[in-house]
């Protein structure tokens, strides 16, 4: 048996190579033709980038974040509902919710935190609920205002706007209040009534993508940790106890919680979210970190990786669900997939206020390629050296 686990090594680093090629540089990997979308299920914001005239007229950059100074948010809020971490699918492709949900009363009003250019007022998807108000901030940066109710816009913005004009607006101008929004998630019964904001810049590189929201508003006051709840190995993205020598990788289960419904915590009425950033150390080697969610995987893509990075069988995010099963090894190049042997492996995830969970594992692959798991071993980094390192070959 442990010859037999030999010769299986150099077919499964083959695999794990062929398998993850497509995860390097996934930001890179944006805008091809064949990338079928459906109505309503654009890139970049919504339909082809190239017509999209404004989208070129983005010149703030993500090195120019952190602002100096936060800004204020653009309506009194009660819960925050998802941010753009969160696994999404009703139905279609599964996306990353890719901006920030905020809730508040019905009718609220909205403001410009920041002066900037309406360059858009659009109907994105036919239906009244789905108007947005795009402005241009005077750093360079396109806030997507979503779920405006298009008859409260200031009349001077909707007359220009149909001239063929831009406005100016000036920090704190009114640009329309929040429509009513006729549904709730199945464990709150109040409607949830909410913005969501998107905001796009430009990367190191100079291409556009979608920023987290959080990088530019005064902080939330999140006193609550993340949590991880789960992990285990998949193969075909779903879970095995043996890896029969095939290309494998280690899933974890994680859930945050910024804003609470009510005082009573745990009690299963809370909007989870992803944390925003999720990392692990193998065997005591450097930090590896699965993402950060300043950005998205997929750049002003919010499909892409959607499915690379979330488990799609055993997530979950609509109205009824929300359950966020990652994908560990996703990005990376299979030096995270430990081989036969015993193994420490550390996660760690931070929620976007700095509040952490980290676990240590004990993993252990014996010469029939059954997989054992210990949970939360008293290891530090600086004994697990004692253990075997897996090589990159
Ligand atoms: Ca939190
Ligand atoms: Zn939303």
């Amino acid at each position: 048996m442990q010859k037999q686990n030999r010769f299986n090594l150099l077919p499964l680093l083959v695999a794990l190579i062929l398998v993850c090629t497509s995860c390097i540089n996934p930001q890179h990997d944006h805008g091809h033709a064949d990338h079928h979308h459906p109505v309503g299920r654009p890139v970049c914001g919504r339909g082809d980038p190239n017509l999209q005239p404004y989208l070129s007229q983005i010149t703030g950059s993500i090195t120019q974040l952190p602002l100096a100074e936060p800004l204020a948010h653009p309506h009194a809020y009660d819960i925050i509902g998802h941010t753009n971490a969160s696994y999404q699918w009703y139905g279609g492709e599964p996306y990353f919710h890719h901006g920030l949900d905020s809730r508040t009363t019905a009718n609220a009003q909205v403001r410009t935190p920041i002066a900037g250019t309406v360059v858009n007022i659009e109907n994105y998807v036919p239906n009244e609920l789905y108007w947005e108000v795009g402005i241009i901030d005077e750093n360079g940066f396109l806030w997507q205002y979503h779920h405006i109710d298009v008859n409260s816009i200031p009349a001077q913005i909707q007359e220009n706007w149909n001239q063929g004009k831009t406005t100016e607006v000036e920090a704190g101008d009114v640009i329309g209040s929040v429509i009513a929004w006729p549904i709730n998630v199945s464990f709150d019964p109040e409607f949830f009534h909410h913005t969501h904001l998107n905001i796009l810049g430009r990367d190191e590189s100079g291409e556009v993508v979608f920023l987290n929201p959080l990088l530019f508003l005064e902080p939330i006051e999140d006193p609550i940790a993340p949590k991880i709840v789960d992990i285990g190995f998949h193969q075909n993205r779903a879970e095995i106890t043996n890896t029969s020598g095939a290309p494998y990788s280690i899933f974890v289960e994680v859930e945050d919680v910024i804003t609470e419904r009510t005082a009573d915590h745990n009690n299963g009425d809370e909007y989870i979210v992803p944390p925003h950033k999720i990392s692990y150390r193998l065997n005591g080697a450097e930090e590896v970190v699965v993402w950060e969610f300043n950005t998205l995987p997929g750049g002003c893509d919010f499909e892409q990786d959607a499915t690379d990075f979330y488990l799609e069988s055993q997530s979950c995010g609509d109205y009824d669900c929300r359950r966020f099963v990652v994908d560990l090894g996703y990005g990376q190049d299979g030096s995270a997939y430990p081989l036969s042997g015993e193994h420490v492996l550390a996660v760690s995830i931070a929620d976007f206020a700095g509040n952490t969970d980290e676990r240590t594992y004990s993993l252990t692959i014996d010469g029939e390629n059954n997989i054992f798991i210990d949970l939360n071993i008293p290891l530090t980094y600086s004994n697990s050296q004692f253990l075997p390192v897996v090589s990159n070959q």
